[in-house]
């Protein structure tokens, strides 16, 4: 058997040449020029499979040839290594079943991506395109931990990574002898000193574009940016932040898509849809949402042309969006796992885990974001249980479960507070959190096994929380409520929730493992 060509723009006209499949989606802008209008910091899947099919979108219906990405990797080259060499082509392969095991499946093309970037490699690259007036947007999904905020959210100065990018920001400010070249050590300094870049190098105007799972995300960024500058010691620090308030927009964003990881078996799915091998594809639900405060600093795409919301208030469906679905996500996934469960829709196809999702919504979720959200909240949780039951997409429950520490004060405990201040116990809520606990627990002591396979636990503040977890059960909630640095003071302290959470355990810990012949 001949080998598969490799997708790339030629591979792409002689397949097209040849007739495609019809569920292959060709993108419009494929055969265009595109000018590099966004630079995006953390191109992964998420990235892919959102922002840059709704700028593809756009693009289509446009014709403005702008809005080329240039996206930016974080840890590894890998992205980079998977895209380049396609010309930054690649699948979203759109994924999903009708409840009766019967999947169907899309193959989207994308070609808004036209150059990616390893900053490890690259930095100078990456700080000068920013720099460039014809760049009009910088984006980002660099996950929770990547804006290295300590727990009142302002910037973690103890954190060395960001000691070390905050010196690199004053030589950068004050001009003096900096290296191009070194690399920054966070996601949040590249930023702060990329905008210095631009600043320094004609002071052209800019949108940063948050679309990370944060609460209020772009003014929180943009209150953490602001905090970097005013700490950083260069003698032109304040002439930096006049000009950042000024001329820099920070939309709120709400980004609403399931990714999965991509397996050997989705890559084989689109090998046969496409003829060619695509080392760029990602994994996606059919669904995608994107809301977006529409404050920006200068142009950007038409992406409301693309299916896109630009609304003043982004608030309402951030909170619902955070509460309702990334809140039930997270503790589908810590029970899910607990109870032995790979994927996510096993996990809310579970009877129990299930009436504890409805739980959570009904009881805490819904009742904590008040009437006014002009949302139809019990259409939007029927929705969502629905997508969390797409089993074709194979999202697992340990994906889901990563980086608890950073994710829990913003899914879950802001739910508990509202409840607590509105006079009602959120056992709902506790459960959810108990849950985090005896995985935090099992995962950090190695016990816990999903699918056959150790689970270790994956969280930047794994050994604190290992520390505080490791014991019996018994007086768990107490430790990881006093000394896993996750709950704030009022919460830590409140005796109501205290002793719902310490219920949560005791009832979650009765609930066991299903057997393997089980649901
Ligand atoms: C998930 C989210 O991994 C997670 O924590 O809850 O990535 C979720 O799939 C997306 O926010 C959906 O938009």
């Amino acid at each position: 058997m001949t080998p598969l060509p490799r997708l790339d723009r030629r591979t792409l006209d002689s397949l097209v040449a040849s007739g495609l499949d019809p569920a292959v989606r060709v993108p419009a802008t494929a055969s265009r020029d595109l000018a590099t209008g966004i630079v995006h910091l953390g191109i992964g899947a998420f990235h892919r499979a959102h922002q840059a099919v709704f700028t593809e979108r756009a693009a289509a219906a446009t014709g403005d040839d702008r809005w080329g990405i240039h996206g930016v990797t974080q840890r590894s080259a890998s992205v980079r290594d998977q895209l380049l060499p396609q010309g930054g082509l690649y699948g979203v392969l759109e994924v999903s079943d009708d409840g009766r095991g019967r999947a169907s499946t899309v193959l989207d093309l994308v070609g808004s991506v036209r150059d990616v970037s390893y900053p490890a490699e690259d930095t100078a690259r990456v700080l000068a395109t920013i720099a460039a007036p014809t760049t009009h947007i910088v984006s980002l999904t660099v996950t929770e931990k990547g804006y290295r905020r300590a727990a009142d959210g302002g910037p973690d100065l103890a954190d060395p990574a960001l000691a070390f990018d905050l010196g690199v920001l004053a030589h950068e400010i004050d001009g003096s002898a900096t290296d191009d070249r070194e690399p920054s050590r966070s996601a949040i300094g590249l930023l702060v000193r990329a905008l210095a870049h631009r600043w320094r190098a004609g002071a052209e105007p800019l949108s940063v574009v948050v679309c990370d799972n944060l609460l209020d995300n772009g003014p929180q960024v943009e209150a953490l940016v602001h905090a970097l500058v005013a700490a950083c010691p260069a003698a032109a620090s304040s002439e930096l932040l006049d000009w950042i308030r000024s001329s820099v927009a920070f939309p709120a964003t709400m980004v609403d898509r399931i990714v999965p990881a991509t397996t050997d078996a989705h890559r084989r799915v689109a090998e046969r849809l496409l003829g060619a091998t695509d080392a760029g594809l990602v994994v996606a639900e059919p669904f995608r949402q994107w809301v977006i405060q529409d404050r920006f600093a200068g142009p950007r795409p038409a992406w409301e042309l693309a299916g896109a919301t630009l609304t003043a208030d982004v608030t309402p469906y951030e909170q619902t969006k955070l509460r309702l679905l990334n809140g039930t996500h997270s503790m589908l996934a810590y029970a899910g796992a607990l109870r032995g469960h790979t994927m996510i829709a096993d996990a809310v196809a579970d009877p129990v885990l299930h009436d504890l999702a409805r739980a959570l919504i009904d009881e805490d979720s819904m009742p904590s974001l008040g009437p006014d959200t002009g949302i139809d909240l019990e259409a939007y949780r029927d929705s969502v249980l629905e997508r969390f039951a797409n089993a074709a997409i194979g999202h697992t429950t340990v994906q889901v479960a990563m980086d608890g520490s950073q994710k829990l004060p913003i899914r879950l405990l802001g739910i508990a507070r509202d409840r607590l201040a509105a006079g009602h116990v959120p056992h709902a809520a506790a459960r959810a959190v108990a849950a985090w606990m005896l995985y935090v627990r099992a995962a950090s002591s190695g016990t816990l096994e999903v699918g056959g396979a150790p689970v270790a636990l994956d969280d930047p503040a794994a050994a604190r929380l290992g520390n505080a977890a490791a014991g019996s059960v018994d007086g768990l909630a107490d430790r990881l409520l006093d000394s896993s640095g996750v709950f704030p003071a009022d919460l830590a302290e409140d005796d109501r929730w205290r002793a719902a959470v310490r219920a949560g355990v005791t009832e979650l810990d009765g609930l066991g493992a299903v057997t393997p012949a089980g649901v």
